[in-house]
């Protein structure tokens, strides 16, 4: 009996773990095509499969394909190496029917693009998927998968696509201790001690994931980086991870820590300019190289917030980044040094300091160097102008970091899409040659006709067993693969896709779904940060609102900085009266953004500073407008909440589930971001919240003596 007893609940057991959503698949979910008259037609089009492989890149590839198919059409694909199987694969060079049926120039000539199409011979349908090499190969077959994951047509496909920018890469903020810092989905992905000799699938399915939305490098350390990732046993380590992310076409790169050949080398300096100083460098990347000889290159952060940089000894961010540049050079390398710089002890507003550092260098970075923007002027915040670099430095290659993990949206509680942010800025025009300047075009090199192209995003993965934490948070990682491919992509046609790929093909969970998440982003900046409102999260661990902050240790790391709230009024002048930031656009933006009548009001109060009482567009005094956005915003997520709700047996049960109580936290902390925010402004305008509006639950004391232990992403 008692045997009988242990078996049933280890059966139990089993059978729970094995059914159970737990989001693990990401958007690589191949189960059966629900549309049975769909999955007929597939299936009658997709008989049998030719594909040679000759390399391990095409070895991956068509290990994909085959367990996409098998498991999307229920049954096994038989493999046919004649010119009668329905779908074929490969280059021109691995396989002969491909050679036959399609002309040269039909293929893209670039290293990464692809072509899909449908050919009818003697009235049989034959698709061929087909790139120059492998790598382009293995994102068409990728391509290829979506396509039937969002049930899309075959019957004549003629799809012929190449990525806008050629680095395209994640920089994941991991500890060697394990910690993530701004991580909310768990612990490192890389277990530093159990590699080299231990690699979990999980670094394959990291893989899969990358290059099925075009992801080809990742940043393995924290840009706050510890200089022994530049050791031998963790060269062996990143080595190791290399390895297996290789046949995917990821390259790894490491955060360079600028003052390691003081701390590993034993020199007395690590001037950029000193000879001993760049044979440390030139001799670390020589022996980086016999180790990972295809490694991409160093990211940096130099001078910024603590962290060592050429300027420690009078030099410039050239000096450094070109040190380093050399020494990478001879393999091929590149150094992306990053421009969020800022310094408490420059007398001027933060937003400037970047540009005043930069902005004179332009010309004179080597040519492997680009410089690393973030999106904003200041620092990922919910919603932020563009950053005035942008357009900027026309004779330097310039590409884009966005933060995907969610330090200033919510962390992973929150249900943030930020397709249409990072849209947002890719879609403003700088003006720097005219109008259609676009970010997007500064970053994809063709603005200024450079070749060496890149962004990086600010990973939200960790080892959570859903990756990002948030299951809607999967939707940022798939995002900015998707963009970085191509920034002209659509927020919504990407949002739909992913809709598809992780949850339903549903007409009407698809339309309810994506309608929350394209108004996703908007509701969070209503709820924290409406009107041009910035940095007014609580300090350091960013959790919850802080606009309250003040002695902080410096002026810069406060809220009243950013805000400027008193009995008159709110906001930041920053127009020629102030600081003058609106000065770093270029001479159209800048009339925009420095005219209070001319400026989106979604960016007021970043550039402009007003009374309490001042009349905006909608007739209502600016007070009553922040009231209004921060209701609007809190009223939006109930809103998502009863849309929500509408989804139950749309789709599965563990997911719904989990959203649904997410959003329910999502609800109570953007009526604490709005309570709080307006009581501390409230304290200043004296004014009342007009009729109608609910009162907050508490009074202001009792948030700002809210306390909180242990938040991550930090190390506390
Ligand atoms: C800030 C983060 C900090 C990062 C910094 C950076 O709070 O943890 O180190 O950005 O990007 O927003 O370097």
């Amino acid at each position: 009996m008692k045997y009988r007893i242990i078996f049933f609940l280890a059966f139990a057991f089993v059978t729970e773990i094995s059914f159970a959503e737990t989001g693990y698949r990401l958007w690589l979910r191949y189960d059966r095509i629900e549309n049975p008259d769909l999955l007929e037609k597939y299936r009658s089009q997709i008989k049998s499969i030719n594909f040679e492989v000759k390399s391990e890149m095409a070895g991956v590839a068509k290990k994909e394909i085959l367990l996409a198919l098998n498991g999307l059409l229920g049954k096994k694909v038989t493999l046919d190496a004649t010119n009668l199987a329905s779908l074929i694969i490969g280059t021109p060079e691995s396989s002969s029917v491909i050679k036959a049926m399609v002309t040269a120039n039909e293929i893209p000539n670039s290293p990464e693009g692809f072509l899909i199409k449908t050919f009818i011979t003697n009235s049989q349908l034959k698709i061929v998927i087909c790139a120059k090499n492998d790598k382009g190969v293995l994102y068409g077959v990728y391509h290829f998968i979506r396509l039937l994951q969002s049930n899309s047509s075959l019957d004549k496909l003629n799809n012929n696509q190449s990525p806008t920018i050629k680095n395209r890469i994640l920089n994941h903020w991991d500890n060697l201790d394990g910690t993530v810092e701004r991580g909310y989905a768990g612990s490192s992905l890389w277990e530093w001690h159990k590699l080299p000799g231990f690699t979990p699938t999980r670094y394959t399915d990291y893989a899969r994931a990358n290059a099925s939305i075009g992801i080809n490098g990742t940043v393995l350390n924290n840009v706050n980086t510890n200089a022994l990732s530049l050791t031998v046993p963790y060269l062996l380590k990143t080595a190791a991870l290399a390895k297996v992310f290789r046949p995917y076409g990821i390259k790894v790169y490491l955060s360079a820590r600028f003052s390691a050949p003081i701390e590993l080398g034993g020199l007395k300096t690590a001037d950029p300019l000193d000879p001993q100083v760049k044979q440390w460098w030139i001799d670390k990347t020589k022996e980086i190289y016999q180790y990972i000889p295809d490694f991409g290159g160093f990211l940096v952060k130099a001078n910024s917030e603590g962290q060592p940089g050429p300027q420690n000894y009078g030099r410039n961010h050239a000096d450094g980044a070109n040190m380093l540049a050399d020494a990478l050079a001879p393999f091929g390398g590149i150094v992306m040094w990053r421009a969020f710089v800022y310094d408490d002890k420059v007398p001027d507003d933060r937003a400037k300091q970047a540009y005043n550092e930069f902005k004179p260098l332009d010309g004179k970075f080597r040519e492997n160097v680009l410089v690393q923007i973030k999106n904003g002027a200041i620092d990922f915040q919910p919603r932020e102008p563009f950053h005035p670099l942008f357009g900027a430095m026309p004779a330097t290659p310039v590409m884009m970091e966005f933060q995907l993990t969610q330090e200033y949206l919510g962390f992973s509680t929150h249900l943030a899409y930020l397709g249409t942010m990072f849209k947002e800025t890719f879609s403003s025009d700088t003006y720097s040659k005219g109008k259609g300047s676009t970010v997007a075009q500064v970053i994809s090199g063709k603005l200024d006709e450079h070749q060496l192209t890149a962004i990086a995003g600010v990973a939200n993965i960790g080892s959570d067993v859903n990756w990002c934490g948030h299951p809607f948070a999967q939707s940022n990682w798939y995002a900015y693969g998707r963009l970085a491919w191509n920034p002209e992509f659509s927020a919504d046609q990407i949002a739909e896709e992913w809709i598809r790929l992780t949850f339903t093909n549903d007409q009407l969970a698809l339309t309810a779904i994506n309608k929350i998440m394209m108004e996703s982003r908007e509701t969070i900046v209503n709820y924290m940060t409406p009107l041009g409102l910035h940095h007014i999260m609580a300090r350091n661990h960013h959790y919850g609102p802080g606009p309250w902050v003040k002695n902080a240790g410096r002026e810069d790391w406060t809220s009243v900085y950013y805000h400027k709230a008193d009995s008159i009024g709110i906001g930041f002048n920053r127009t020629a009266t102030g600081s003058n930031a609106v000065a770093q656009y270029f001479p159209v933006v800048a009339e925009q953004f420095g005219d209070v009548k001319q400026v989106p009001e979604k960016y007021l109060l970043w550039f402009h500073r007003l009374k309490w009482t001042d009349q905006l567009k909608s007739g209502n005094t600016l007070w009553n407008e922040l009231v209004e956005h921060y209701y609007d915003g809190a009223k939006a997520v109930d809103s998502m909440q009863v849309t929500w709700q509408g989804m139950k047996g749309k789709i599965d049960d563990d997911r719904h589930e989990e959203v649904a109580q997410l959003l329910k936290i999502q609800f109570s902390e953007a009526k604490w971001w709005r309570d709080a925010c307006l009581l501390y402004f409230q304290s200043f305008s004296k004014l009342p919240l007009p009729a109608g509006y609910e009162k907050p639950q508490h009074d202001l004391k009792y948030y700002q003596n809210l306390k909180f232990n242990f938040v991550p992403g930090i190390k506390n």
